[in-house]
């Protein structure tokens, strides 16, 4: 019997899924949430308060903290420990943590907060939220324009880790002579188990503008603009199938078996494109969050032309795209309170009351500043919302919500594909989904597991570990739970209105 543990260091909390290979199926979930088990961090919503709005940093003794406290829980809930034969894991990506001294084999007698105290060379730890590092990413794009897109898969991007790197080295030049390795939360979490110093995969390496996809190595130039002697502080990039290391003797004190393999963590995105069956050709995620993101494994290396998405390393081999989409979940609460009605008239009636198409009606629904396209906030609309129902505003913020993912994932078969799988707490409404359906003219399956991220973090370890293949472990752990077919007749319909909705972009830019 194989148990794999998979663990999501999320922004809001530690998560994990337990898988049983022989068996089929998830034989464990647990979770810590930082606002409710550990308030003594003052991050209800993973990140520490800050007079300016820009900026977001975590403290990572929390993170560790949750391991603690998600290990305790499991043992004292009776799940037996000892059959974990290994562990792989998922961190929220671009967050970067700052060490003085490598990570030592832990002291049982001491929790891992306190340990972790002492090899900090920055307390805090800039997260994905933050936007605060305007300046940096200018100073790289000024300096290599196209060509950091074209050989890292994105440009310049705040969150992105080595903006923050820059701005870090700039702004606390001897703290930044202290620090002697640069670790993502990914890395960080795989070293605190390994109790030694990790290194970073392709998936996660990929989103902090420093990685070359084409060599699949740190850039020498990049690395050298970024910070002084940051390729010395970098861990190395490997492959995302990697045994990174051994579990440290300290976690025994949880009933776990020191010495288990623990395959090389990888970034949330990544990790949830293995958790929802998406690792091969033909298949893409919707992922309908606080942001609504798109992801689906690559035929080819290309990179988005308009600058708004990403290319990352899929932890199955070769690339992953990602486009992420700000106003989504942001943009459905806004427009939901603006009209006052309850979520089932929202999900449900508004679009019975309504015809697919809507009478053209099509909305920018930039409540906040979106990422794709790049633009300040403001709401823009081809008609009067004093002119339509709340039905027909709500139909017309689905309906361009579900074009403009049509739109801008364009440059990596977004038209094409045939399958898409949606995940996320909006994925629950079927109306959501049908319209996804037809405006895609794909199928649209959800899958059963709400953790992708862990899960896809238990895959991972059975497959770097025990050797499963993903498409067999995909069967076993990834079967759709419901599919809605796409209506052809409205083929038509929406291939104009993704035309207008093009028109409607422009006439603002
Ligand atoms: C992706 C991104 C977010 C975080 C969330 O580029 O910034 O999806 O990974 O955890």
């Amino acid at each position: 019997m194989s148990y794999y543990l998979g663990l999501d260091s999320s922004t809001q909390g530690l998560k994990a899924e337990v898988i049983d290979t022989a068996a089929g199926k998830v034989v464990g979930s647990f979770a810590v949430n930082f606002k409710n088990d550990l308030p003594e961090y003052n991050s209800p919503s993973g990140y520490l308060p800050n007079d300016d709005e820009s900026v977001r940093h975590a403290d990572p003794r929390m993170w560790v903290a949750a391991l603690d406290m998600l290990f305790d829980r499991m043992q004292k809930a009776g799940f037996p420990m000892a059959k974990i034969a290994g562990i792989s894991g998922s961190g929220q990506q671009h967050g970067s943590v700052y060490l003085a001294a490598p990570i030592p084999d832990w002291n049982p007698a001491q929790d891992l907060a306190t340990q972790l105290v002492p090899l900090l060379s920055r307390a805090t730890a800039p997260i994905w939220m933050d936007k605060s590092t305007g300046a940096e990413c200018a100073w790289l794009t000024e300096k290599f324009g196209a060509r950091l897109r074209n050989d890292t898969g994105s440009p310049a991007i705040e969150r992105f880790t080595g903006p923050q790197i820059r701005k870090f080295a700039v702004n606390e030049p001897e703290a930044w002579a202290k620090t002697k390795t640069v670790h993502l939360v990914s890395s960080f979490m795989c070293s605190v188990l390994c109790g030694s110093d990790c290194p970073i995969d392709f998936g996660d390496g990929a989103g902090m503008n420093l990685l070359n996809l084409h060599t699949l190595e740190w850039d020498p130039d990049f690395t050298a603009a970024t910070a002084p002697d940051l390729m010395s502080k970098l861990p190395p990039v490997k492959s995302s199938q990697t045994v990174a290391g051994k579990l440290s003797a300290y976690f025994t004190k949880y009933g776990m078996t020191a010495g288990i393999p623990v395959v090389i963590w990888s970034g949330d995105n990544p990790c949830s494109l293995i958790g929802v069956g998406g690792g091969s050709v033909g298949t893409a995620v919707i992922s309908l969050g606080t942001s609504d993101t798109f992801f689906a494994t690559m035929e080819d290396f290309v990179t988005d032309p308009d600058g708004c998405g990403h290319v990352f390393g899929n932890p199955a081999g070769g690339f992953m795209s990602l486009i992420c989409f700000t106003n989504g979940s942001f943009a459905r609460e806004h427009l939901r309170d603006e009209l006052g009605v309850d979520w089932h008239f929202f999900d449900v009636t508004a679009c019975a009351e309504t015809q697919p198409g809507n009478g053209g009606r099509l909305m920018l629904p930039y409540y906040e500043a979106e990422n794709t396209p790049a633009v300040q906030a403001g709401v823009v609309r081809n008609f009067d919302p004093a002119t339509a129902s709340k039905a027909e505003q709500i139909r017309c913020l689905l309906e361009s919500q579900a074009i403009t993912m049509r739109r801008h994932s364009a440059w990596q078969g977004g038209g094409n594909f045939k399958r898409i799988r949606v995940t996320g707490g909006a994925s629950k409404s079927a109306t959501f989904r049908q319209i996804l359906a037809n405006v895609f003219q794909a199928k649209i399956e959800t899958v059963s597991i709400a953790n992708s991220a862990s899960l896809g973090a238990a895959i991972r370890a059975a497959n770097g570990i025990e050797g499963a293949p993903f498409d067999e472990l995909y069967v076993q752990f990834c079967s759709a739970a419901s599919v809605i077919e796409p209506d052809p007749a409205l083929r038509g319909l929406y291939d104009g209105m993704l035309a207008d909705y093009a028109a409607l972009e422009y006439s603002r830019s």
